[in-house]
């Protein structure tokens, strides 16, 4: 008899969205804030003079004011906005041995962190600490290293431009460039791959496409869960009848159907609207084969039929296209059927529908970047839309699914790692000081140089950065040997608890929360997905009187590292206005920024390949070939994991047990697997299994879980990150892009039998 584990595994036969998301939103309040307060700082969420919403980076009509519902935002606002508190006396009872037992839910929901902490060795505990002996402190210490390179500036995306800007100039005025970003995990194959191709590496698309496109083709992402405000341009679309082509493995219920909690009809009567038109259960990691088949289909149907490829927009705006063809057509069938899980019917069926549209969004996330061909995944796509000339016209183009609420705004005004003469020139010309000229580190090299000891001083402008890496056990060492780790944050995690020498954890405002400076409310500035920049009013008072905001203490810690600083810090934090002046100056785009910021809706920064303008080396849109088929030449018939987020988490941070769409209460130990997959390998639904790394010379990774029949891809399997990132080797990232390959890992399963 084998034991299974089945608690809490049933189906939910419920479309996404509908009642189920209004009672999630609920729950969310209750638990977290006191009834009253909830409704109306809901209400500010993303209207014109409230705040940006810290979900995500899908960007919103801020000129209309009618409130969108968003049950994922709402849980990311009242976590933010709980009434829990995470203080002094907190910390006095608990040492940091006894929180690291704590699961990663249990440390945030502990509450907001109220004061400046500092770790004390001697009681394994955070002690009190005043703001102006935390500055000193950091301050000696910076100054004392002789190496200023080995000092590592980690941003995660909820940063506002403000404080990612004057973060990148402190950084840089004291001597790194190492300014790894959670993009880096996220979308870099975005920012690297696509200024190849079409010469930005942001997307082209704004929402008014979606009003104007008659065929939306989706890659690899879940908005019912990481993009829900995008469920209504979507609704809006299957409504009109534009098709939806979907590429997944995992058959995600809201792009299956979908309830519009705004809809009173909807709602009245239960009914809902289905969403993806056609469905493709795509391999993982079979998505440049999937590309390569449609397009190869394409070039078919063309030679039959011509003009079903552009020729004239080819001929006119790209390079390339002989050597692409060609390269299609000297690939096989059966090839490409093996390595995407696709038949050739189906993708012939996919070619089918994009060459009777003329106005094509592809959207995509993480299932398309995250992979060791990540940048090249990026450039097939885009080689998709412009055989049929979809990008630089209205309706059509590409759009990436920003994760972060300001991710795309942090590398846009200089949270990168890379030299860049025309903006150092700029520094120079504004603060007289000339950035070091050695390129600095990303996130997967940040971790290799603090995990060799080069790399001496770790200051984390916001995240986990410990935990949302691969390799748990290389990131503790690693974090364990640092002289000086100092995390700017709102809630307490797991990277705090990996303590090297000295240790800081100094808590900020969140972005819901007032910021006075100088007797004045001050704004600040985010880009969401689509460019557009706007202004964010934080409305709540803060959660203790204690707390500072991201920019007052870069300024704190920038002062007491650089006594003799070029920068007028305190100056700047008094009125964040200045700020952005000088964001203007070093990046011209933002011209006239403070007024800009000032009309409802904000302003959009410049995208030239949305006019036909490609600012590559040729002048034209590049066909780039992707040699070969599959991702994973070594292994290519092992099954590969994917890491996914549930219904209840955003990144690290843990709200709760459930991923509801996916029929999962209560638990996250569960690898999702095919039925036929389970029989071969002779698992049952509910059984214990332990899953190991199948790359050469990794083969200690393994972590257990329960194994449940899902609807995923044949060859592929799915389990919750962070738990699975010890499956996730540093080293096996993409070479083009440095993105570690979360999405598709070779791995080995067996069961663990009963007795064991
Ligand atoms: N509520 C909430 N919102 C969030 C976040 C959150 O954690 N919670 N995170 C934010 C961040 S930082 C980001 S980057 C975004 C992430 O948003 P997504 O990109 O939606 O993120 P993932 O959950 O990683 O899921 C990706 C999807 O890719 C599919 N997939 C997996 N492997 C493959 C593959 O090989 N090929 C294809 N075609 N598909 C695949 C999965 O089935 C899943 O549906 O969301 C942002 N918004
Ligand atoms: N296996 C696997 N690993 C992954 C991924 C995956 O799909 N699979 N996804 C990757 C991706 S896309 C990303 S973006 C990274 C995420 O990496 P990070 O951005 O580093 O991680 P988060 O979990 O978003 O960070 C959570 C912490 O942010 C802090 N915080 C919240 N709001 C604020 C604020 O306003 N200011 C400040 N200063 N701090 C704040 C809180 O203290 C909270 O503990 O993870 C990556 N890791
Ligand atoms: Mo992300």
């Amino acid at each position: 008899m084998t034991e299974r584990d089945l608690s809490g595994i049933r189906s939910y036969h419920m479309p996404a969205g509908g009642w189920g998301a209004l009672k999630a939103t609920a729950v969310a309040i209750a638990e977290q804030m006191s009834a009253g307060k909830a409704p109306k700082l809901l209400l500010q969420t993303n209207q014109p003079e409230g705040f940006d919403c810290p979900g995500c980076a899908w960007p919103d009509k801020h000129s209309q004011s009618t409130f969108q519902f968003c049950e994922n935002g709402a849980k990311a606002v009242t976590w933010e906005a709980t009434k829990r508190r995470v203080g002094p006396e907190f910390f006095a009872q608990h040492t940091v041995t006894e929180l690291l037992t704590w699961s990663d839910h249990d440390l945030e929901n502990a509450g907001r962190l109220t004061h400046p902490m500092r770790y004390d060795a001697a009681t394994d505990k955070y002690v009190p600490v005043s703001w102006n002996e935390a500055f000193a402190r950091i301050g000696h210490v910076l100054q004392a290293q002789t190496d200023k390179s080995g000092v590592e500036l980690y941003t995660s995306g909820r940063a506002s431009n403000e404080a990612s800007f004057l973060f990148s100039i402190f950084g840089r005025e004291y001597g790194s460039n190492n300014f790894a970003d959670c993009s880096n995990m996220c979308h870099e194959p975005t920012s690297v791959g696509l200024p190849k191709v079409i010469g930005q590496g942001k997307g082209s698309v704004s929402l008014d496409d979606f009003d104007q496109c008659d065929l939306i083709i989706s890659v690899g992402h879940n908005p019912g869960t990481n993009h829900p405000r995008m469920m209504g341009p979507l609704h809006d679309c299957a409504r009109r009848g534009v098709p939806i082509v979907v590429l997944n493995p995992l058959r995600e219920r809201s792009l299956e159907r979908f309830a519009d909690p705004q809809d009173p009809i909807e709602m009245g009567s239960l009914s809902s609207t289905r969403i993806a038109s056609n469905y493709y259960q795509v391999k993982v990691g079979g998505d440049a084969a999937a590309f390569k088949g449609i397009m190869k289909a394409l070039v078919e149907r063309d030679a039959a039929q011509p003009g079903i490829l552009d020729h004239e927009f080819i001929a006119q705006h790209t390079h390339g296209f002989d050597a692409f063809r060609a390269d299609l057509e000297a690939t096989s069938w059966e090839e490409i059927e093996r390595h995407s899980g696709l038949t050739r019917d189906q993708l012939q069926e996919i070619a089918g529908i994009y060459a009777q549209a003329n106005r094509v969004i592809l959207t995509y996330g993480m299932g398309l970047t995250q992979h060791s061909t990540g940048a090249h995944n990026v450039q097939q796509a885009t080689a998709l839309l412009l055989m049929r000339g979809n990008i630089g016209k209205p309706g059509a183009g590409i759009c990436p699914l920003r994760g972060h609420s300001n991710v795309q705004g942090n590398r846009t005004v200089g949270i990168t790692e890379l030299i860049d003469p025309v903006m150092f020139d700029r520094i120079e010309q504004t603060f007289g000081f000339r950035p070091p000229a050695k390129p600095g580190h990303n996130a997967v090299n940040t971790l290799r140089a603090m995990s060799s000891g080069e790399s001496k001083v770790l200051i984390c402008l916001g995240g986990n950065f410990a935990i949302a890496m691969p390799d748990p056990e290389r990131a503790g060492q690693a974090m364990r040997g640092l002289e000086l780790t100092v995390h700017l944050n709102t809630k307490l995690n797991r990277s705090h608890l990996l303590v090297g020498k000295e240790v800081y954890i100094l808590p900020v405002l969140g972005r819901t929360e007032l910021d006075i400076q100088g007797g004045v409310a001050q704004a600040v500035t985010v880009e969401d997905s689509m460019s557009m920049v706007h202004a964010s009013r934080g409305k709540l008072t803060p959660a203790s009187e204690w707390l500072r905001s991201e920019p007052a203490i870069i300024a704190g810690i920038a002062q007491a590292a650089l006594p003799n600083s070029r920068v007028p810090w305190a100056h700047l934090v008094e009125d964040y206005d200045r700020i952005r002046d000088l964001i203007e100056k070093i990046y011209p785009d933002f011209h006239d920024y403070n007024a800009r910021i000032r009309k409802p809706g904000g302003f959009r920064l410049s995208l030239p390949a949305t006019e036909r303008v490609w600012k590559t080396p040729s002048g034209k849109a590049e066909f780039l070939i992707f040699q070969g088929l599959d991702e994973d030449p070594v292994y290519p018939d092992a099954l590969k994991l994917t890491t996914l987020r549930s219904h209840d988490q955003y990144n690290t941070t843990i709200y709760g047990m459930d991923d509801r769409y996916r029929g999962v209460f209560g638990r996250r130990d569960v690898l999702f697997m095919n039925a036929q997959d389970m029989q071969r390998l002779g698992i049952e639904h509910g059984q214990r299994v332990q899953i190991n790394t199948a790359l050469n010379g990794e083969t200690h990774r393994c972590l257990s879980l329960t194994a449940i029949a899902h609807d995923i891809a044949a060859g592929s399997v799915g389990a919750y990150f962070p738990e699975a990132n010890n499956l996730c080797p540093l080293d096996y990232q993409d070479p083009i892009s440095g993105i570690p390959c979360y999405k598709s890992i070779p791995v080995q399963i067996r069961k663990v039998s009963a007795e064991a």
